[in-house]
């Protein structure tokens, strides 16, 4: 390996473990694998079948492969490209053969990565079936905490789809966006797990892609929660510019006057509740950093000081 080719993998290597997710983005193949399906690199792949892998192979677009008369007439949807990058990863209940459909009823694979109090996981997936809802197949991303005593939740789910959901041979029309935030208590050790299963029968077969998986920290004044502070968060701001988001739990709710328990000591003298008053289509709880139920100077201070701060 010559220095620069050492250099340069290292370097890729580097940026995908620092984003927590190794190859989330799905760009590199697994280096030992050269036939037809070349699964990601980073990923454990599920082996409980009569073939003994799934099918979990890098895409640059996805054209379904039908085997049966009903779905070859009823099937036209497809996936022109990948959601970032230049590849993602689909995988599918069928396709690791010409014979290899009944024997697949899922394709998994997974990872362990560990999330931090105020990290953020998001990515995109694309659901699409050759089958129909009489067998409702499904693909799902979730976690699984790595420890089952740890007292982490036993399953949370990122992102779930199914035949129902998108109907008979169909698929959701494009990539979905998911996100998921984690606080004290649902931070810690997953399994990261992405699959896509048969219901009942094993023939009709389903596709989950996946793609842009990421995590990232959340900075503070990320009004959007897209892990920088930057011109995005400054435009929800001024839209929200000098409102009022009081939390309606201080007010008595037949009175609409303040509670006079409420701790908190932010109501200015005389408020009054009225609903009529907020505007829902306000970013005003988003805007208010401060958690002081006004949009003003302060939410600015704390935006500016963390100006074009990157937490990926
Ligand atoms: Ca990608
Ligand atoms: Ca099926
Ligand atoms: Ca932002
Ligand atoms: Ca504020």
């Amino acid at each position: 390996m010559t220095p620069i080719v050492r250099i340069s993998l290292f370097l890729l290597l580097g940026c995908t473990l620092w984003g927590g997710i190794r190859n989330g983005g799905f760009e590199i193949p697994d280096p030992n694998i050269t036939e037809w399906c070349i699964p990601p690199w980073g990923w454990q792949r599920a082996r409980d079948n009569a073939y003994g892998d799934s099918y979990a192979s890098l895409h640059r677009y996805l054209i379904p492969n039908p085997q049966y008369d009903r779905s070859k007439q009823e099937v036209k949807w497809s996936l022109p490209g990948p959601y970032e990058g230049r590849r993602f990863v689909v995988l599918c209940t069928g396709d690791l053969g010409e014979e290899s459909d009944p024997f697949i009823i899922h394709s998994t694979i997974r990872q362990t990565v560990t999330f931090l109090p105020g990290q953020r996981i998001s990515g995109a997936y694309f659901f699409g079936t050759c089958d129909f809802l009489q067998y409702n197949d499904y693909g799902k991303i979730y976690l699984k905490p790595v420890d089952p005593n740890s007292g982490l939740p036993e399953e949370i789910v990122l992102a779930y789809c199914d035949v129902k959901i998108v109907g008979d041979f169909k698929s959701t029309n494009t990539w979905i966006p998911f996100q998921y935030d984690f606080t004290e208590q649902t931070a810690g050790t997953y399994e990261l797990i992405c699959t896509v299963k048969d219901v009942l029968d094993t023939i009709y077969k389903s596709y989950l892609a996946v793609d842009g998986l990421s995590v990232c920290t959340i900075q503070p004044g990320d009004i959007n929660h897209d892990c920088s502070v930057d011109a995005e968060d400054f435009h929800i701001l001024s839209q929200a510019w000098l409102s009022w988001c009081p939390d309606p739990n201080a007010f008595d709710p037949n009175t609409l006057l303040p509670k006079p328990d409420y701790p908190g000591g932010m109501l200015p003298p005389g408020a009054v509740y009225d609903p009529n008053l907020i505007d829902p289509n306000c970013p005003c709880p988003q805007a208010d950093l401060n958690k002081d139920w006004f949009v003003d100077t302060l939410d600015l201070m704390i935006l500016t000081d963390h100006w074009l701060k990157n937490g990926n």
